[in-house]
C-alpha cells in the first residue's frame, strides 16, 4: 500500500518544480528551459504564400477575374494548434510600402492534419506588407502560446509577436532580421598594440548609426571593472571602431562590451549571442582581450605542454602559453579536483606527485586502465602568479569549460 502510494506520487515532483520555477522567474529567458516548458511551446515552422508555396514571400493573383490580388499567406506550426483562435483578429496584415493602410483578412482556414493555415486577403501591386500574430492570440491545444523568439517563456508584446514579410512586385519588405556581429577583433592575448583599435562588422544590418556609440560599446579592465576610456573612431552602417585613449597595461586583461540594445535602422534590436532570436534579457557581445607581458608584469597564464604516457603513470607539464617559456605552478592548484584521468571504467584514482624541477605533475594511476586513457586538466589551475590555465591556447587563461584542458593517452 505504502509503496504504491509513494509511486502515485512521484510524477508530482516535476509538476512542483516546473511551478516554483516559473514563479521566481517568469520573465527570466535562459536556455536550460526544460522546466520553463521548453520545448512544449508552439512555433512556427515555415511559411508563404499560397501561390508560391512554402518558402515564398511573394504575392501572385490566384484570381484575374477579381480586382486586386487574391492570395494567401500560409503558416505552418511544429505542434497542433488550438483551431478556435484561427480567425481574423489573430492576424494583422499592415502594409509597409508605400502605404501604411491595412489588408482586409477575409478567410481564415485551418488544416488540422497538416497544421497549417491560410489567411486569405486582397492584396495591391508593387506593394509590401507585414503580418502581426500579436504575442498570446495563437495557442497549441494545451494552451500553451506561440513563442516566436524561442525561449520557452511568455514575453509578451513585441517580444513573441509572430512577424512575417510578404511583398507583390518589387515593394522592398521590411527589415525583420536582428543584426549581429559578424566579426570583432583584436582577440586573445599576447597583444603587442597597448592602444589597440577596437573593431566590430555586423551583419543584418544597416545599423542604426545613432545606437553605435561609446555609451553602447565599453572596456573594463576585467580584474576590477574599472573602466576604460575610449574614443570612438568610427559608426558607419556595418562597422564600429573605437581606441582607448591611454595605453592599457603590460600584462592585464580587459573584457569588451557591446550592449544589446544597439539596433539596425529598421529598429531590430541585436542578437547579442548569435541565435537568430531576441530575448528580452538578450545578452551582450562581450570578449576579452589581453596585452603581451613586459619584463615586470607576469599576466601570461599557463598552458599544458603535453602529457607523457608510461605504464602505470603519466606526466603532465606545463609552460607558458604563447612563449613556450618555463613556469612556475602554484602547486596548491595541482590537486586531484584538477587533474583527472578517466577510462571505460570511469574515473581512475591518482596519486599526485608535483616535479620540483620540470614544472609537472607525476600521476600514479591506483588501477589498471581499462582502454584509452581521457587526462583532464581543469582551467583553475594556476601559476605562481594566479594565473589560471590557458587550455584552448588563446592568451587567456581561467574560463571553465574553454579552457579545461583534456587529451587521450
Ligand atoms: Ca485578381
Ligand atoms: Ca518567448
Ligand atoms: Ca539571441
Ligand atoms: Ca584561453
Amino acid at each position: 500500500m505504502r509503496a504504491k502510494l509513494l509511486i502515485a506520487s512521484i510524477p508530482l515532483l516535476p509538476l512542483l518544480l516546473f511551478a516554483a520555477c516559473v514563479e521566481d522567474n517568469p520573465y527570466g529567458a535562459t536556455p536550460d528551459a526544460e522546466w520553463q516548458g521548453g520545448d512544449d511551446h508552439p512555433h512556427v515552422q515555415a511559411w508563404g504564400t499560397l501561390s508560391g508555396g512554402l518558402g515564398s514571400t511573394v504575392l501572385s493573383d490566384l484570381d484575374p477575374d477579381t480586382a486586386g490580388i487574391q492570395d494567401a499567406l500560409l503558416l505552418s506550426f511544429d505542434r497542433s494548434m488550438s483551431p478556435g483562435a484561427m480567425a481574423a483578429p489573430a492576424f494583422q496584415i499592415t502594409e509597409t510600402s508605400p502605404g501604411s493602410g491595412e489588408a482586409e483578412v477575409e478567410q481564415v482556414i485551418y488544416h488540422p492534419d497538416i497544421r497549417r493555415v491560410e489567411v486569405h486577403a486582397t492584396f495591391s501591386d508593387e506593394t509590401a506588407y507585414l503580418l502581426t500574430i500579436p504575442a498570446g492570440s495563437l495557442t497549441d491545444l494545451a494552451g500553451n502560446p506561440l513563442d516566436p523568439n524561442h525561449n520557452a517563456v511568455t514575453d509578451g508584446s513585441p517580444w513573441d509577436d509572430m512577424l512575417v514579410a510578404y511583398h507583390s512586385g518589387s515593394a522592398e519588405e521590411t527589415d525583420l532580421q536582428p543584426p549581429r556581429v559578424a566579426q570583432h577583433s583584436p582577440q586573445g592575448g599576447g597583444l603587442t598594440e597597448r592602444l589597440p583599435r577596437v573593431r566590430l562588422v555586423f551583419s543584418g544590418g544597416p545599423m542604426d548609426v545613432s545606437t553605435l556609440t561609446l555609451d553602447n560599446l565599453t572596456m573594463v579592465r576585467t580584474s576590477d571593472s574599472s573602466s576604460v576610456s575610449m574614443s570612438l573612431d568610427t559608426a558607419t552602417a556595418n562597422t564600429m571602431t573605437a581606441t582607448p585613449v591611454d595605453s592599457l597595461d603590460f600584462g592585464e586583461r580587459y573584457t569588451v562590451r557591446l550592449s544589446a540594445s544597439v539596433a539596425d535602422s529598421a529598429g531590430n534590436l541585436l542578437d547579442g549571442n548569435g541565435d537568430g532570436y531576441v530575448w528580452p534579457d538578450e545578452e551582450d557581445f562581450l570578449w576579452d582581450l589581453q596585452i603581451a607581458d613586459d619584463g615586470s608584469s607576469h599576466g601570461n597564464p599557463p598552458t599544458v605542454r603535453n602529457a607523457e604516457s608510461h605504464i602505470g603513470w603519466f606526466k603532465v607539464n606545463f609552460e607558458e602559453s604563447l612563449t613556450g617559456d618555463q613556469v612556475e605552478m602554484d602547486e596548491s592548484t595541482l590537486v586531484a579536483t584538477n587533474i583527472q584521468a578517466s577510462d571505460d571504467r570511469g574515473l581512475i584514482p591518482l596519486e599526485i606527485e608535483v616535479d620540483m624541477q620540470s614544472d609537472g605533475v607525476f600521476c600514479y594511476m591506483q588501477r589498471t586502465a581499462a582502454g584509452p586513457i581521457t587526462v583532464w586538466v581543469s582551467a583553475n589551475v594556476q601559476d605562481q602568479y594566479g594565473n589560471g590555465l590557458d587550455g584552448n591556447g588563446d592568451g587567456l587563461g581561467g574560463t571553465p569549460g574553454e579552457d579545461d584542458w583534456s587529451t587521450q593517452l
